[in-house]
Parts: C-alpha cells; sequence; structure tokens
C-alpha cells in the first residue's frame, strides 16, 4: 500500500514521543509566532514535513559567553526540541554530545572539515576579544580562535540569544573582556535570534524558511521581521481591559483579564521588538507580561545597560 504524504515524519515523530496532534499543536503556535493567520496552520505543517523529507542539513552549533538557556529553552520546550532535530543534523553540540575532552574537540574539527561551506553554524554566546581573547576559553584555545576558525567556514549563521547576537550578558559593562556579538567580533553576517533566552518557536521557523529557501527579511539589527517586526506592546494582553469586546474577540477573554498594564513598573514593551505575546513560551504558556512581569527588554541590543535599572518607568 502506497504511504500518505507524510506519514513516515510522522512514524519518526511518533517515536520520539510527539503525536500528530502535539505536532499540529506546535505548528499553530509556529504560526502565530511568525505573525500568520491562523488559517496557514495547514501550510506551516506542510512545509515543516517538506524540510523533514529533505537531507537534514548538518549544524555545528558553538558555545560561548553565555548561560546555555537558549539551549535549554529548545531542549526543553516539549517536542519543539524533537521536531527541530528532525529537521537538521547537530553535528557538534557541546551540551548535548556524548563525547568529552579531545573526542569533543576532533569531533569539531571533523564536522567543519567534512562539511566546510555547507553546514549551518548555530551560535550561543558572545566572544571576548581584549588581550587576545583571554577572557573566554575552552579546551586550552580562545572562543575567539575558535569563532574565527569555524564561523567564516559555514553557509549560514543563526546566533541564538541576546549574547550572541549582541553581546548580551557578557558584553555588560564594565566589559573588561570585550565580549561582543558574533557579527561584530568576526565581521560576519548573522541572521541574529535574540532572547534572553531566545524563543525556540522563531529559531525553527527560521529554519524551516531558510532550508525551503524562503527569503527572510532582516531589520536593521539583523532579526527577522516576521517573528521582531512588531514591540511586544502591540499585541501585549495587557494592553486593554476585559471589556473591551474587539480585544476579547482577538485574544480571548482568559488573555483580556490579565489586565493592568506593567507600564510604571518598569515594563519596555514599548521599546522592545519581539513576538513573545504570541509566540510565548513553554509550548505557548505563558511569558513574562502574562506571568505578571514586567519586560526588560531582553531581545533588545545591550539591554542589561540600557534597559536598566529594569523597574524604573524609562
Ligand atoms: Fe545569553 Fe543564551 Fe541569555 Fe542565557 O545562551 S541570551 S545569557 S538566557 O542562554 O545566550
Ligand atoms: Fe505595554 Fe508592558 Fe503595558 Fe503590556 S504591560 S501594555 S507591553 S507597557
Ligand atoms: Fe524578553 Fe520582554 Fe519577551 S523580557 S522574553 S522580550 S516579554
Amino acid at each position: 500500500m502506497k504511504k500518505e504524504e507524510g506519514e513516515g515524519f510522522y512514524e519518526k515523530l511518533e517515536k520520539k514521543g510527539v503525536s500528530r496532534r502535539d505536532f499540529l499543536k506546535y505548528c499553530t503556535a509556529l504560526t502565530a509566532s511568525m505573525g500568520l493567520a491562523s488559517s496557514c496552520v495547514g501550510k506551516v505543517a506542510k512545509s515543516i514535513e517538506k524540510v523533514a523529507s529533505k537531507p537534514r542539513p548538518p549544524v555545528v552549533w558553538l558555545h560561548f559567553g553565555e548561560c546555555t538557556g537558549c539551549s535549554e529553552a529548545f531542549l526543553r520546550t516539549p517536542n519543539v526540541g524533537a521536531i527541530i532535530l528532525d529537521t537538521i543534523s547537530v553535528e557538534y553540540h557541546e551540551t548535548i554530545m556524548a563525547a568529552a575532552g579531545y573526542q569533543a574537540e576532533k569531533s569539531l574539527d571533523d564536522a567543519v572539515k567534512k562539511y566546510k561551506g555547507k553546514f549551518v553554524c548555530v551560535v550561543e554566546g558572545s566572544v571576548a576579544t581584549k588581550y587576545n581573547g583571554s577572557y573566554g576559553r575552552v579546551g586550552g584555545k580562545t572562543f575567539l580562535e575558535i569563532a574565527k576558525e569555524v564561523v567564516p567556514k559555514a553557509a549560514a549563521v543563526i546566533c541564538v540569544g541576546t549574547c550572541a547576537a549582541y553581546g548580551g550578558l557578557s558584553a555588560a559593562a564594565p566589559n573588561p573582556g570585550g565580549y561582543k556579538g558574533i557579527k561584530d567580533a568576526l565581521g560576519v553576517s548573522t541572521i541574529n535570534l535574540p532572547g534572553c533566552p531566545m524563543n525556540p518557536l522563531n529559531l525553527l521557523s527560521t529554519i524551516v524558511k531558510y532550508l525551503n529557501k524562503e527569503p527572510i527579511e532582516l531589520d536593521d539589527s539583523g532579526r527577522p521581521l516576521f517573528a521582531y517586526g512588531e514591540t511586544v506592546h502591540e499585541k501585549c494582553p495587557r494592553r486593554v481591559h476585559f471589556d473591551n469586546d474587539e480585544f476579547v474577540e482577538e485574544f480571548g477573554s482568559k488573555e483580556a483579564e490579565l489586565g493592568y498594564c506593567l507600564y510604571h513598573m518598569g515594563c519596555k514593551g514599548p521599546e522592545t521588538y519581539n513576538n513573545c505575546p504570541t509566540a510565548k513560551y513553554n509550548f505557548g504558556t505563558s511569558f513574562p507580561v502574562q506571568a505578571g512581569h514586567p519586560c526588560i527588554g531582553c531581545s533588545e541590543p545591550d539591554f542589561w545597560d540600557e534597559m536598566t535599572p529594569f523597574y524604573e518607568e524609562s
């Protein structure tokens, strides 16, 4: 009997504990995170199936100065990790690989040699640039040396998290090590998916678009417009009160009941470009403002310095 289109893909996901229903739920969240109408869910599901039916592109995932929160966000979001891992082949990732020590260093060298010019380099964390990069070192090499050896050989560079994109946490003043984001440290073009941590849905949609050769339009800070084209404030569920019919119709009464804008508690939503209100974290569960915490502007360049004090109105 001829297999239904996508059957192999669903079988593989089922084996990883992701049901067809879960997958479609993800596609719904993904569609919202891309700023598309809910009628596009089927199209988004098809494009992921299409990507998954092709040979998986090799990915080298580098870690520099950061907290690994971005990897955690990616691996701990139930099933998104499994979907991503079904569309790409992670050749090197320090957090999840079994190899350690010299064996790990060798696997990085081998992957870069084997897939030179073909691999996607995902970078998490920033690199120290002062004093020959001595403020950040792993396996006897500086982050700067590793970045210079690996990043320019990639077919595309995706910076996950504000650290890799713009320096982030490690680059906060006084920044004695001269930490910088990848573009500034190496002078290469990057697709930036900031957020501290980045949203795994934004990584998944960027990978799907890239593999389907769809154009990814970026803003001046290198962020894809489909995810970072609007401020957090624009679709914030706290913007209006629950008696606003139009709002209730769009977001549902549960969201609207949240009420109470956090601006006077220092919310930086009006100055922060990110799709948190539609993408949310943890499988569409919540995001800082929904949970009652003001937005601290975590997807903006230099937010550790520019957005502080976090709890004061700007
Ligand atoms: Fe940075 Fe990501 Fe913040 Fe942490 O690694 S963006 S410190 S959540 O984890 O890079
Ligand atoms: Fe805007 Fe923040 Fe108020 Fe939401 S809570 S409406 S993002 S200022
Ligand atoms: Fe960050 Fe603000 Fe979203 S703090 S996670 S950009 S709500």
